[in-house]
């Protein structure tokens, strides 16, 4: 279902939000996202100084992602976990359309002045594209590599880009510049959720010679759908609302940042890449897709993270049954829900955990009688079934995320708490049961 597909069908749901005046990009918009993050999606008509609306908030509540992928929200997960083992297998490539709705219109002249960015925390450093599905090529092996960065919109065709430690497009930068030559890239905006799940399959589900868009198709139920691009080599998402073409420079450092991060902190100013944009296109009457960084990170990092975890930690020991990311550890922290057959495993699943995703700084193991998307829950677990003595596990010196304030730019220790009783359970760990009744069935004023 492409981009505007998904909107109408939140809309004829009632999960969308119309704000029908007039909004300032600047501070004014993310404001009014966040007094709705969490709940419905948010489309703001009318941006002030652009044509084109804009609409917010596609991910941030799980139970409008999962109408969108026709699942239980419960099974999100476990959908995005057989999309990404899908790589594994022999996946179709991707097709190229002709006359792909992307490139319906081709901007005369580039000016990302004319498309609405907003400018989210108020001390950011300026307007961010905050969700745009970046397209690359491996300059040695030619394979396709897709991911999502912020963009901060820094002239009329130029953007500031962040790429952390680790992440292929970096690589593949790095690569480019050792030969002064830029990387060419699409920056893809307003795409199919599959297009974006694809983007935030983790390198541990998609190492650096896999095509993560296998992911998409899978997703889609049919190849994905690319263009070629009029003045670059990679491909732009052909059913996307707007296409930047354009190149990370090399040898070019310019000012990035500050910018408010899922974090729930900002991420300093510093020197750091810069791309130039070569040609803009987009569909007619293209709907712009931004991000509130915030609970839409934590659940699209959060699903694929959910969906890695629970794949390469299922294969390493028995009993494992659901993970989730919490929106309280801006995606530092996973709670995994085991029942392990044996005393000790529980202990091996947090450590499988921690090596399946690197940034984490937290690990929780609990029962399955404990609802693990419950924070009061959990902290029961915490303060009645972990003995600090005994069930904290600490590893010093180790690489977490950079965006982390108390980690010395990446470095630091990690933590796991098991809040797993001992095997087999012992009657003291019995949870309080009530029965259930229906409240309709009484007189009650
Ligand atoms: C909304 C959003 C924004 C992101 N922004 C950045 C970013 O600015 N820089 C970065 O390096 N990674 C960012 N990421 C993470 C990467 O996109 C993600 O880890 C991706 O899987 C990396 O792909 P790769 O394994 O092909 O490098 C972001 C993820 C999301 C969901
Ligand atoms: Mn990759």
């Amino acid at each position: 279902m492409d981009y505007r597909k998904s909107l109408e069908k939140l809309a004829r749901e009632g999960r969308l939000a119309r704000v029908r005046s007039e909004v300032d990009p600047v501070h004014e918009l993310a404001g009014i996202a966040r007094a709705y993050e969490g709940g419905k999606a948010v489309l703001f008509e009318k941006v002030k100084g652009s044509e084109f609306p804009l609409s917010i908030g596609l991910w941030w509540n799980r139970d409008n992602l999962a109408s969108l992928f026709g699942v239980d929200r419960a099974e999100l997960p476990f959908l995005f976990s057989r999309a990404m083992q899908s790589l594994s297998q022999d996946c179709a490539p991707p097709v190229i359309v002709e006359n792909a709705p992307a490139q319906e219109i081709v901007m005369d002249e580039v000016d990302l002045g004319k498309i609405p960015v907003p400018t989210f925390a108020l001390q950011d450093g300026g307007p961010y594209f905050s969700n745009c599905v970046v397209i690359a090529r491996d300059p040695d092996t030619g394979v396709r590599n897709t991911s999502i960065h912020r963009l901060m919109v820094k002239g009329k065709d130029r953007l500031g880009l962040l790429m952390d430690i680790g992440r292929h497009l970096r690589d593949y930068h790095e690569r480019a510049e050792a030969r002064g030559e830029p990387l060419e890239i699409t920056i893809n905006n307003g795409v199919d959720a599959a297009y974006y799940v694809a983007a935030i399959t983790p390198s541990a589900a998609a190492p650096i010679d896999v095509d993560e868009l296998g992911v998409a198709s899978y997703l889609l139920g049919e190849p994905a759908r690319l263009c070629r691009s009029k003045t670059v080599a990679p491909e732009g998402i052909a059913d996307a609302q707007l296409i930047m073409e354009a190149e990370i420079l090399p040898h070019v450092r310019e000012p990035e940042g500050p910018f408010g991060e899922v974090s729930g902190y900002y991420a300093a100013r510093d020197d750091r890449w810069v791309v130039r944009v070569k040609a803009i296109t987009h569909c007619r009457n293209p709907i712009v897709s931004a991000l509130l960084p915030g609970k839409e990170v934590w659940n699209s990092v959060g699903l694929g993270v959910e969906a890695n975890i629970f794949q390469t930690v299922s294969r390493q020991v028995k009993g494992l049954k659901k993970v989730y990311m919490t929106h309280g550890g801006s995606h530092y922290h996973v709670i995994i829900q085991i029942d392990p057959p044996i005393d000790g495993l529980s202990k091996n699943a947090i450590l499988a955990t921690f090596a399946a995703f690197a940034p984490l700084q937290m690990v929780t193991a609990v029962n399955s009688d404990v609802d693990i998307e419950d924070p009061e829950e959990v902290e029961r677990a915490l303060a009645t079934r972990c003995d600090p003595a005994r069930d904290v596990i600490i590893i010093p010196g180790a690489r977490g995320h950079e965006l982390n304030p108390v980690t010395d730019g990446g470095f630091g220790a990690k933590m796991g708490f098991d809040c797993t009783y001992p095997v087999p359970k012992d009657r003291k760990y019995e949870k309080v049961t009530f029965r259930k009744v229906n409240l309709g069935d009484y007189e009650i004023v």
